[in-house]
This record gives structure tokens, C-alpha cells and sequence, in this order.
């Protein structure tokens, strides 16, 4: 029930309707306040700790007023929103963005300086909310800024983790795995105990005859979660649009203790059903691209779809409208397919809880959903068993089976003469047991799929959903090719370049509209500004070598060429090649006389990224990786020619500090396996080159800033499947440079070769799925084409301005307003007061 204030009260309430500070003396009481009050500290015992948790508060106080206006605002303007169903959201920190998104960091700074705290230091204390794995994630991240800055009426929903991706610790060189508590204090949530949703597992489905004769199904029996929300407000940059993020925690559905059985005694296994329930909401799955169907994870992705559908229905009966307006009110976006049970979900609410017709139902589900697609490899399409579906959810299971028959009904009306296309595209899969696959599933229950870059999205078309795009023709496959929020990926992280570049561009607008960075590339030749631009890629490769050394205790000479790679370690994206690479350099360098030696260029490689847990041969990758670098980073007669470095438990934050530091990222799938990239996008922004394959978002990125401006090298991804074809019939000579590499290891130079017999023999023994020994060549030679170009100092600061300056495109703005044209069908609303 909403409980409104009656009109004549209504004038004390605005008389003292709170505001928030607007100056810095308002700003400092509101600090001082929270610290004496919130926090019950002083000046005497105020630690730069408890000066983040007052200084969080103040802004987020401000946040929740702008929060309320924008949720009241969008529910006076009863428009269509759109809802971000996503499993992941990377956010990291949350203070540095608000007080910038806010426009309100300089006078933090001087308040927090009075009060005797220095901002960055306070900045500093921040735990990452790291609830995401990696490229998915934290693009969940990016669109609820753009959406937020972009003024439309959105929310996010995804589930409160208590324990987000795992801390990564090296050990000895291995990956150690530790628990994520972030959770300890979090300004950023307002708990809602009175927003909560019983969900409801297992049980069994009757059928019975309702009044006017109609069979319904009734699910009945079995276990019920309470899921609570939890809202994290998102602030747009430059506008007083704040939007919501809301999170689902589980909790038991008796509250704290079943009482029942605590009052009879049975005290273990009432705190037992709390933990089983809370158990739900408790971690977030690493992700390897490799679908493990745990029961568990199946059980994450329900609760948290149909808490979130119950609130959006809720919401959406709040306007009084007749169900087929649903589509116009409501747009739901599957961020991958880890939300499509939202699919069945809706259409079990409209069928069994709002007495719809089958039909009518379906017409409203497909028009409110979109699926996004981020990966082509077959082992990362999610699976679920038809059994555990049963067991779990038995009345969905039965619709699963109806949307399936009904689809591949309208299939054979359209195909007669095909029985084979009916197996290939079924919902189910007749395998033992047999198998849902979800992605087909999310296909059939959307009106629109995209893929994230012009190649993937081409892609799917053409290999994994090739059969669908026959049946549904193309118009229901399109391509969004991603994007990043500036604000968080220059403005934030590379502050002196932001500032660079509004003196030049004249004004901020950039960061609203990237495109506008096209003006810095008339001052390309402009001697104090390619000064300052090679000044400030010097400084924050001084501060990357600082958090080197206190990372991971190496010293590193900041002139050398920085070349990184930070990302989920994966073998599709190939850091083996990477690290195979180094290995050469090191053994070429070795070989050299010091004369020769002393005219090579000095390297830094820098490594990031976690190993699933699971995954075996990524964790072997790290090893390697650290084994390389113990025994290089302590050869003297390498010096400061070669370092390799791995630094520890890349997150959010830490890319914040890399990124700006990087002269060289590598970007080197096998082309045709990472969908698109988004980190590829970051680096050149902030004036880094790339080595990278044709593939994902690299071939957009070629074709915005120009070919000769990137390093591209590798197959191509039509001749992989050849290249495959040959190696499994036996065609494949391992490339002779990748040969002495393996020697070496195998002597036992960086170790124990046993621990790396894996990593050697998936590139001589088995395959070579990856194409390491096919690219490696093409890799060394343009790596010496790097070192070439790096060595002509003003050739290279040319083509990093010129890069920046065209890559206008990759704003996550312009993607948000694809989605919102092409899929979402929505409209920003914009309040007074936005820039
Ligand atoms: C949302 C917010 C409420 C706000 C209303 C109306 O509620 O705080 O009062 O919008 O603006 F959460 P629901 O749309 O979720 O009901
Ligand atoms: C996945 C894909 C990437 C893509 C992102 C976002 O990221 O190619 O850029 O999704 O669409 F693999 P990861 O989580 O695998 O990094």
C-alpha cells in the first residue's frame, strides 16, 4: 500500500524536505555530522577509513534525494522503461564516480583538506564491488552509467553477492583463491526490508477446473525463499538523473529462525533452512565459458528472474492498463542467457496467475524481450538438465515443453519437408539426460537478439543460431557492437588527459559526446600539447611503476615500453601466445653480445587476470607467466631490457590504474572467439596502441582509427576452421622459433617442466585449437614492428593522438541509444537541470 501524505499535511513536509549540501561548508557539516552521529566517532579518533564512510554518506544522501525525484519523475511520465536483467554487474568503486558524475569533486577535495584528509587517500579505502567475472560484467556496468547519464527511466537488476569474484593471492607463483567479503560496510546500498518476494522451489504441479470451467495449473507445495532488495542508486554524469540498480539477497522465508521448530527444540535445523536459504544469494560463479550446471546456480538464476519479474509486473499493474499494453510500458533485456527463465517465467504469470490465453500471453512475452548474446563457443552455451528443471521448477518445465511444441509446430508448417531442422533447433536437446538450451530458448522468447561486434554478430548468423535466422528471418538478428562510458574510462581514470583534452576541445562535452574528440586531432602537431600528452603517459606510468613495486616488489623502469594484457586468463584469448612471445624475447636478448643487446628496446610485460578455479590450464598459464618472470627479472645481463611482471587480483580499480599507463595492450584471441572486447576500446582512449587479431571489436576499432594505426597480425577467422581441419588430419608443423621456446621450457628453465607439459603439448600434441604455433610468427614479426615504431618517439605519440581523437564511436552512449531505437523502443526523460 502506498502511504501518501494528505494534501494539507503536504507543506510541513516540504518546509522540511532535506536537500543535501550545495557548497562546501555544507558538504564539511555533513561529513562532520555522519562521523559524530553514523559512525559515533570524533575528531579524535577519525581514521582515514571513517573520513571515506562520512565523505560516501554525504554524497550518497545527496544521490538518494536525486533518486527519489527520478523514480517519482518516471512514474508521473507513465512511459516505458527498460529493465537490465544481468547476473553480473562490475561496478568497482562508487565514490570517485559519484563525486565526479555529480560534478562536485573539487569541492570535496578542499572540504576533505580542511577537515585534514587528502581526497585520494580517502578514495583509496574503497572495497571494488566486484560482482562480475570480467568483459560481461563490467559492460553491465557501463550501461547503467550511460543509461543514467542518457536520462532514460531504466533499472538494473541483478543479485547482492555477499561474496563477489574471488580475491586472487599468487603464491609461489600459483594462483591462490580467496574469499571476496566486501560486504563489511557498503554506503552504497539502501537495504529495503519491506520490498521483499517469496519465491517459491520445488513442490508439484495440480491441475484443477477453476469457475468458469478452464484447467489451470496450480504449483504447489515444496520450498519458499524470501528474496529482499537491496538499491544501489546510479548517478548520471552531468544531470540530476539517478537511476536504480536493485539487488535480490535470499533469506529464509520465516524471517530469522523458523519459530516453529525453534520453540520445539529443533534449533540446529532451524539455523540450517536460514543458511540453505541465505546460500542462494551467497557467491557469484567464476566463469570459464564453460557451462557446469550447477544445481545451485540454477537455483541463483530463478530467484533472482522471478523476484525481479514480480516487482516489474507490480509495478507495471500499478497503471491500472490492460496486459497487451505490457510491451509498451516494459522492455526487458537478457544480458546473455542467464536470465531467460524471465522468458517462462512471465508467460507462467500471465498464463497461470492472470488467466490469459496462451497466445495472447506469448504475443506479450516476445514483444517485451531482447537477448543479448556475448560468446560463439558451443561450451559456453548454458544447458540445463531437463531433470533438475523438473525437480526445481516443475510447472515451468511443462511450459518449457509447451513453448517448444508450439514453436516447432509453426517450424514444420514453415519447413514441411525438414525433420532434420526440427532436431537441430528443439528446445530440447535428446540427449541422456535430456538437455534445455537456453540460448535457443532465449531466441524463440525475444523478438530482437544481438551479438556485441560487426564480426560476432555476423557470426551467430552464420554458425551457432544459423538455423534460426532461416526461421525468423534477419531482421530479428542485429548487431550492437559495444561500448565504454567515458566518465568512468578517461575522466576518472586519466584525469590529466581529461583535462587536456577540454583545453583543446574547449569544453567537457566530449565526455557526453565522444564524437567531439575529433577536435584534438587538428592540434596533432602542436608542440606543447604533444609535450603535455607525452608528460601525462610518462606520469601515470611512473604511478603504474610505483604500484608494481609495492604489488609485487619489481622494479621497473617507467621510459621502457609498457606492453599489457589484463583479462580473464583464458586460452581463447591467448596469453600462452603472450608469454610464449616473451619467452623468445628473452632467449633472442640471451643470445645477443651486449653491444648488440644495449640497442634493443626495453619491455615491460605486464600481466592480469584471474583463473576460474576450475580451469586447470589457465591456472598453468599464470604459473608460467610468474616462473618466466622469477628467473628474467633477475638475470643481470637482461638488466631493465626485459621485466615480466603478473600483478595480482586485477580488478576494477587496478585497470583504472593501468590502463592509463599502457603503451602497448595486446588483444589477441584466436580470431573469430572473443565476441568483441571492451578493454581494447579503454587502452586506446587512453593513448595506448594495440596488438591484436582481426577479431571482435579490433576490425571496428581498425576501421575508426585507421590501419595504420593498430598492429594487427593472424589468421583470420575464415581460415581457422581449415587450419583446424588440417591439424586434426595430422597437417601441422609447430612453428621452429615457437619450437626453441618449448626446448627451453622443457630443459627446465623456468621450473619444473611437468607443470607446463599441458601448455606445451595442447599446441604440439593435440591440436593446437587455438592456433598458437599458426599466429606465432605473424606475432614476433609484429611485435618487432612495436619496437620499431616505439623507437620513433614522435611518429608514435602521432598515431596515439590521432587514435583518441577518432575513437568517438566506442562511447557506451552510442550503444545505449542503439539499443534504445532498435530494441528497446525508449525514450530518455529529461529533468531540469540536465546539461
Ligand atoms: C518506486 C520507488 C518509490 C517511489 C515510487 C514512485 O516504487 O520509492 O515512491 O517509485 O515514484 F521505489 P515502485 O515503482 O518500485 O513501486
Ligand atoms: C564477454 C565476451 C567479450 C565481450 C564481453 C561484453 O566478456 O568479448 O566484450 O562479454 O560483451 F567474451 P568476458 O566476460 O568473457 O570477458
Amino acid at each position: 500500500v502506498e502511504a501518501s501524505i494528505p494534501e494539507p499535511q503536504r507543506d510541513a513536509w516540504l518546509k522540511h524536505s532535506a536537500h543535501g549540501f550545495t557548497n562546501k561548508d555544507g558538504f564539511e557539516n555533513e561529513v562532520v555530522r555522519h562521523v559524530e552521529t553514523t559512525l559515533a566517532r570524533s575528531m579524535f579518533n577519525c581514521d582515514e577509513s571513517a573520513a571515506y564512510a562520512a565523505c560516501s554518506l554525504a554524497f550518497r544522501d545527496r544521490l538518494i534525494l536525486e533518486w527519489n525525484r527520478t523514480q517519482q519523475r518516471h512514474t508521473f511520465a507513465d512511459g516505458k522503461r527498460l529493465y537490465y536483467l544481468s547476473l553480473e554487474f562490475l561496478m568497482g568503486r562508487a565514490l570517485d564516480n559519484a563525486m565526479l558524475n555529480i560534478g562536485q569533486k573539487d569541492l570535496a577535495k578542499s572540504g576533505l583538506a580542511e577537515l585534514g584528509f587528502r581526497i585520494e587517500d580517502v578514495i583509496e579505502q574503497e572495497h571494488d564491488a566486484a560482482l562480475g567475472n570480467g568483459g560481461l560484467g563490467r559492460l553491465a556496468a557501463c550501461f547503467l552509467d550511460s543509461l543514467a547519464s542518457l536520462n532514460y527511466p531504466a533499472w538494473g537488476y541483478g543479485l547482492r553477492y555477499r561474496y563477489g569474484i574471488f580475491k586472487q593471492e599468487i603464491i609461489d607463483g600459483y594462483q591462490v583463491e580467496v574469499p571476496d567479503y566486501w560486504l563489511d560496510f557498503n554506503p552504497w546500498e539502501f537495504p529495503r526490508h519491506d520490498v521483499t518476494v517469496d519465491i517459491q522451489f520445488y513442490g508439484n504441479v495440480r491441475k484443477s477446473t477453476n469457475e468458469a470451467g478452464k484447467t489451470v495449473s496450480n504449483w504447489e507445495g515444496g520450498e519458499v525463499v524470501k528474496a529482499v532488495a537491496y538499491d544501489v542508486p546510479i548517478p548520471g554524469y552531468a544531470t540530476p538523473s539517478t537511476n536504480n540498480l536493485r539487488l535480490w539477497s535470499s533469506k529464509a522465508a520465516s524471517g530469522e529462525f523458523d519459530f516453529q521448530k525453534f520453540n520445539s527444540g529443533d534449533y540446529e535445523s532451524s539455523v540450517a533452512d536460514q543458511q540453505r536459504a541465505e546460500t542462494i544469494s551467497a557467491v557469484l560463479y567464476p566463469n570459464d565459458n564453460l557451462d557446469r550446471g550447477k544445481e545451485l546456480r540454477l537455483k541463483q538464476q530463478y530467484f533472482w528472474v522471478a523476484a525481479s519479474l514480480y516487482d516489474i509486473v507490480r509495478r507495471f499493474k500499478k497503471s491500472k492498463r490492460p496486459w497487451k499494453e505490457f510491451p509498451d510500458q516494459v522492455a526487458i533485456q537478457l544480458n546473455d542467457t542467464h536470465p531467460t527463465l524471465a522468458v517462462v517465467e512471465l508467460q507462467r504469470i500471465l498464463i497461470d496467475l492472470e488467466g490469459l490465453e496462451w497466445d495472447e500471453a506469448w504475443n506479450i512475452v516476445v514483444n517485451t524481450f531482447g537477448y543479448t548474446n556475448h560468446t560463439v563457443l558451443p561450451e559456453a552455451l548454458e544447458k540445463w538438465s531437463v531433470p533438475l528443471i523438473q525437480h526445481l521448477l516443475p510447472r515451468h518445465l511443462q511450459i518449457i515443453y509447451d513453448i517448444n511444441l508450439f514453436f516447432l509446430q509453426s517450424v514444420e508448417r514453415k519447413f514441411p519437408d525438414s525433420r532434420d531442422l526440427l532436431g537441430r533447433v528443439s528446445i530440447i536437446e535428446e540427449s541422456q539426460p535430456k538437455m534445455v538450451r537456453m540460448a535457443f530458448l532465449a531466441i524463440v522468447g525475444s523478438h530482437k537478439v544481438n551479438g556485441v561486434a560487426e564480426l560476432h554478430s555476423d557470426l551467430i548468423k552464420t554458425t551457432i543460431f544459423k538455423d534460426f535466422v532461416e526461421i525468423f528471418g534477419p531482421d530479428k538478428f542485429t548487431n550492437v557492437t559495444n561500448g565504454i562510458t567515458p566518465r568512468r574510462w578517461l575522466h576518472q581514470a586519466n584525469p590529466r588527459l581529461s583535462e587536456l583534452i577540454s583545453s583543446k576541445t574547449g569544453s567537457k562535452n566530449f565526455l557526453t559526446d565522444l564524437n567531439e574528440l575529433n577536435k584534438i586531432e587538428l592540434h596533432v602537431n602542436d608542440k606543447a600539447f604533444r609535450k603535455e600528452w607525452a608528460d601525462i603517459k610518462h606520469a601515470n606510468k611512473v604511478r603504474l611503476a610505483k604500484h608494481i613495486k609495492a604489488s609485487a616488489g619489481i622494479d621497473v623502469d617507467p621510459t621502457a615500453l609498457f606492453d599489457v594484457q589484463v583479462k580473464r586468463i583464458h586460452e581463447y584469448k591467448r596469453q600462452q601466445l603472450n608469454i610464449f612471445g616473451v619467452i623468445h624475447r628473452y632467449l633472442r636478448l640471451k643470445a645477443m653480445s651486449p653491444q648488440e643487446r644495449a640497442k634493443q628496446q626495453k619491455r615491460v610485460a605486464i600481466f592480469g587476470g584471474k583463473a576460474a578455479p576450475g580451469y586447470w590450464m589457465a591456472k598453468q598459464i599464470i604459473h608460467l607467466i610468474n616462473n618466466v618472470g622469477s628467473v628474467v627479472n633477475k638475470d643481470k645481463d637482461i638488466g631493465d631490457l626485459l621485466k615480466v611482471v603478473f600483478l595480482e587480483d586485477y580488478n576494477v580499480s587496478k585497470a583504472e590504474i593501468i590502463i592509463p599507463a599502457s603503451d602497448l595492450s595486446e588483444h589477441i584471441s584466436t580470431a573469430g572467439t572473443e565476441a568483441s572486447g571492451t578493454s581494447n576500446m579503454k587502452f586506446v582512449l587512453n593513448g595506448g596502441l594495440i596488438i591484436g587479431t582481426c577479431d571482435g571489436a579490433n576490425i571496428e576499432i581498425t576501421r575508426e582509427i585507421g590501419e595504420n594505426n593498430i598492429f594487427l597480425f593472424g589468421t583470420l577467422s575464415e581460415e581457422v576452421e581449415d587450419l583446424r581441419h588440417a591439424h586434426t588430419y595430422g597437417r601441422h608443423t609447430i612453428d621452429p622459433e615457437l619450437q626453441k621456446v618449448f626446448a627451453e621450457i622443457e630443459k627446465g628453465t623456468f621450473g619444473n617442466m611437468q607443470d607446463f607439459a599441458a601448455l606445451i603439448s595442447a599446441v604440439r600434441d593435440h591440436g593446437d585449437f587455438y592456433l598458437v604455433s599458426d599466429d606465432f610468427k605473424s606475432y614476433l614479426d609484429t611485435q618487432d614492428l612495436v619496437d620499431e615504431a616505439y623507437r620513433n618517439q614522435e611518429e608514435w605519440i602521432t598515431k596515439c593522438i590521432t587514435s583518441v581523437s577518432r575513437m568517438g564511436f566506442f562511447s557506451s552512449d552510442r550503444c545505449i541509444n542503439e539499443y534504445a531505437d532498435g530494441i528497446w523502443n525508449i525514450e530518455p526523460l529529461i529533468p531540469k537541470g540536465a546539461a
